[in-house]
């Protein structure tokens, strides 16, 4: 059943309680709020005109598939991004953006606010997000003929809960509350869904090829649910999760800056997948000029793919995988040679490309399409075994063997596992998890772990001593910061705006 929800506007509400409940979590969000307060006229002399959270989430399958146009089933977490906004009069003289944060870990940065500048990605500085919801915001107005007048100075001041590069969408959290914390400061409102949309086109300037599920599920995330997300067009649908189990995230300590490894790792894989598709459409009889002008992504191909399987007895996309494309690693030359062009042609129009094809020794695209079709499929019957008449503890233990396909898949075929993960994930399924995988992009950062509710205290103990201490000892974490690096978690509500 599809909530709906993506056509109404971001919630704005007058008190914390619709988002933090009640209890200590709400006692927590009182003293973040205060202390925002004050930082704010420490900072910039004058209180905020609003606050915009968005919250970041954990990915519990279909993973490195949304931007091959394939759903995927993420659940908001209760760590988010609150963006504090003052926007400037006109008549006031400083035409600045300044950003604070209340982790004096991060320095204030400034920016012009003119919102056409170009963000400077080979000096990667904290505030670019900040810049990126902002242009995007610009770049909608413009679009759709919005009379927003001439820029004006802004003061922001930020607190974020989000462990960053830990592949639970610390950048998503950011890139969202600013954009709608710009968008309720100049009075402009739109549906949850197209902010998705705008939201994900936003995060792109930052320079990763991302797909649109973090921000989707920011926005549009419900108290109690995950959701599967499709895209084109973005669509939520609420997903209960089975009675009994819970998620258990726990982080590498390996810390992914995706943004600065883009050209080896992230966008390599786009790229990949991009050639992967282009290829396989002319050896399934499209003309090459025309497979390189119109095929973007897997999904594109799937219909010809599965074709070829049933002429095969199957439906299977993966058969045309098995057996069109080479094991092998494919060279630029072997890949120019089926598709009759220069690569650099291929990706003219886009720089990120160009920089994967400079650090690129060779493509692997049979892994990579295998492993996108067979976790498109896993998406779609651990959705289905969700809403099975089996037992409760069968469908955990359905999600859990799932879970550790993807896991597989994502490490063996995508190979965006690293060490530290792959001993993170074996200790949670040594310690009695249904499953557990890698989470977000990979790479370093989070696994999460489907776990017996009432088993999670001593599960945590266990990692806790088999994971972390070692860790502790060296230095590596403080062992009072535990609690930020290993927690059960619910799936919690989406983006909100707060006027007081
Ligand atoms: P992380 O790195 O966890 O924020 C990234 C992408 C997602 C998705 C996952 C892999 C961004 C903003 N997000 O998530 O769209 O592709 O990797 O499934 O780049
Ligand atoms: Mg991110």
């Amino acid at each position: 059943m599809a909530t709906n929800l993506e056509e109404l506007p971001v919630p704005i509400y007058s008190k914390l309680d619709p988002v933090y409940g009640t209890g200590s979590q709400l006692e927590e969000a009182e003293l973040r709020f205060n202390i925002l307060n004050s930082k704010f006229s420490d900072f910039f002399g004058e209180t905020p005109d609003l606050y915009a959270r968005s919250p970041g989430r954990v990915n519990l399958i279909g993973e490195h598939i949304d931007y091959e146009g394939y759903s995927v089933l993420p659940m908001a977490i209760r760590q988010d991004t609150i963006v504090a906004i003052r926007k400037h009069d006109v008549s006031e003289p400083e035409k600045i953006i300044r950003i604070a944060n209340v982790n004096d870990k991060y320095e204030m940065c400034t920016y012009p606010a003119d919102p056409t500048q170009e963000i400077d990605l080979k000096n990667h500085r904290w505030g670019h997000y900040f810049i990126c919801g902002y242009k995007g915001y610009y770049e909608y107005a413009k679009l759709k003929g919005l009379e927003v007048g001439p820029p004006v100075g802004l003061d922001i001041l930020v607190d974020g809960t989000v462990p960053t590069g830990s592949g639970l969408s610390s950048s998503a959290a950011f890139v969202c509350s600013s954009t709608i914390a710009i968008m309720a400061a100049s009075d402009v409102s739109l549906a949850k869904k197209e902010l998705a949309q705008l939201t994900c086109d936003c995060e792109r300037h930052i320079g990763t090829q991302s797909g649109g599920m973090d921000q989707a599920i920011s926005v549009m995330a419900r108290a109690g649910f995950a959701e599967l997300i499709d895209f084109n067009p973005i669509r939520a649908t609420d997903v209960q999760l089975p009675v009994g189990g819970s998620f258990v995230i726990a982080h590498s300590l390996a810390e992914s800056q995706k943004a600065v490894t883009a050209a080896t790792n992230y966008n390599n894989r786009v790229v990949e997948c991009r050639l992967a598709a282009i290829v396989l459409a002319i050896k399934l009889g499209q003309k090459p000029q025309e497979a390189i002008s119109e095929v973007k992504t897997l999904s594109d191909v799937e219909e010809l793919c599965v074709a070829f399987a049933e002429s095969r007895g199957s439906n299977d996309p993966g058969l045309a995988v098995q057996e069109l494309l080479n094991e092998e690693p494919y060279t630029s030359g072997d890949i120019e040679n089926i598709i009759g062009e220069n690569l650099h042609a291929v990706f003219a129009n886009s720089p990120s490309s160009l920089d994967v094809l400079k650090a690129a020794r060779h493509f692997k695209l049979f892994q990579r399409a295998s492993h996108v079709y067979s976790e498109a499929k896993r998406v779609y019957n651990f959705k289905s075994a969700v809403s099975s008449d089996s037992s409760e503890e069968d469908k955990l233990k359905k999600l859990g063997d799932l879970m550790n396909e993807s896991h597989r898949s994502c490490s063996v075929l995508y190979e965006c596992s690293c060490p530290e993960l792959e001993e993170l994930v074996k200790v949670c399924r040594d310690n009695g998890a249904f499953g557990a995988r890698l989470t977000g992009a990979g790479w370093g950062g989070c696994a999460v772990a489907l776990v017996k509710e009432s088993i999670v205290p001593q599960f945590i103990l266990n990692l806790k001593e088999q994971y972390f201490q070692s860790r502790i000892d060296k230095g590596v974490i403080n062992k009072n910061d535990l609690g930020l690096y290993v927690f059960a978690s619910k799936p919690s509500s989406g983006a909100a705006i707060f006027k007081f």
